[in-house]
């Protein structure tokens, strides 16, 4: 295993081991919707946006320790938009990380109230549970603001709503880079401005480390459209061919495979050159862009 691999094994571990301790028991009531949230959380997952607070962190303080309860509220909140995404009022998906979806495992009110309550437990450990972490009013009330930003109109539901919406059409350049940019872009960007305004990044630092964030977003979710078309469904845990089928406005299917790839080699080298003066300081961003180009999961 080379040091990519190794942090991201060790970082995954360690963001389990907390969101273990951070999600109430299903010895609690109400039980089924405890296991719910359970069973979605540990379905599986790569742990990507909680693993880049943590480094972002790290890369400027030296120690990922006081992001770790910001690192799970994220992950909950990736988690809760998945189960909210799958229902059979969006998207309608029976698989998810190589098992039945909250809603197939449960039912649709259960997976629906579980998605609600991870949404809430998430943003609780990241604006409030720092608290226990020494982590200044200043910094919590800063990190607020980025997570709820990217999470409404103008995020996470807006670019939701017009991916739903564009189904069946032919939309342009501009009205995709909208739905890759709110759906998928901001929430990965956040990640990493979260963890470096814990980690006391400057403001230059922190715009650069936005800037990247922005740029492997989009490529990241240029590279999920490849997949959809050329994965694996076993490795992906997740059928393919799910975006043709159901009409949705991809890149490739929009713009044709060879121009997907092109760009998405585009932005992980323009999002490569915002980190370069960095240096060694962000070794794990720059494999991390290249794994994205390259992931078959
Ligand atoms: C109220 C905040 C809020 C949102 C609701 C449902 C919804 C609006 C948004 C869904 C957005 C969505 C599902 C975007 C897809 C992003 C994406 C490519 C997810 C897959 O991420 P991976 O591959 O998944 O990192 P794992 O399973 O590895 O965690």
């Amino acid at each position: 295993m080379n040091d990519f691999s190794i942090y991201l094994k060790e970082k995954k571990e360690l963001i389990n081991k907390y969101l273990d301790t951070f999600l109430p028991s299903v010895d609690r009531k109400p039980y089924i919707l405890h296991k719910a949230m359970r069973y979605a959380v540990f379905a599986g997952g790569k742990r990507l946006r909680p693993i880049l607070v943590l480094f972002s962190s790290e890369m400027f303080s030296s120690s990922y320790t006081q992001a770790i309860p910001a690192a799970c509220g994220i992950e909950l909140i990736h988690t809760f938009s998945l189960i909210h995404d799958d229902l059979p009022a969006l998207d309608n998906d029976d698989l998810r990380r190589g098992k039945p979806t909250c809603h197939k495992a449960f039912s649709e009110d259960v997976a629906i109230l579980a998605g609600d309550a991870l949404l809430v437990h998430g943003l609780r450990l990241i604006v409030h549970e720092g608290i226990n972490w020494a982590l200044s009013p200043e910094k919590l009330v800063e990190i607020g603001g980025v997570i709820t930003s990217v999470l409404g109109t103008e995020g996470l539901v807006g670019g939701e709503m017009e991916d739903l919406l564009s189904e069946g059409k032919k939309i342009d350049y501009e009205d995709l880079l909208f739905i890759h940019t709110h759906k998928t872009a901001d929430f990965i960007r956040a990640s990493l401005e979260i963890g470096a305004i814990i980690g006391g990044a400057d403001e230059d630092s922190l715009s650069l480390i936005s800037k990247f964030g922005y740029q492997i977003g989009i490529a990241f979710q240029i590279k999920d459209d490849i997949l959809d078309i050329e994965g694996n469904e076993e490795i992906l845990g997740k059928p393919i061919g799910s975006d043709e089928e159901r009409k949705k406005a991809t890149y490739p299917l929009l713009f044709g495979m060879d121009r997907a790839k092109k760009e998405l080699s585009e932005r992980v080298e323009k999002a490569l050159s915002y980190i370069e003066d960095f240096g060694m300081r962000a070794w794990f961003l720059k494999d991390l862009a290249f794994f994205i180009r390259d992931r078959s999961y």
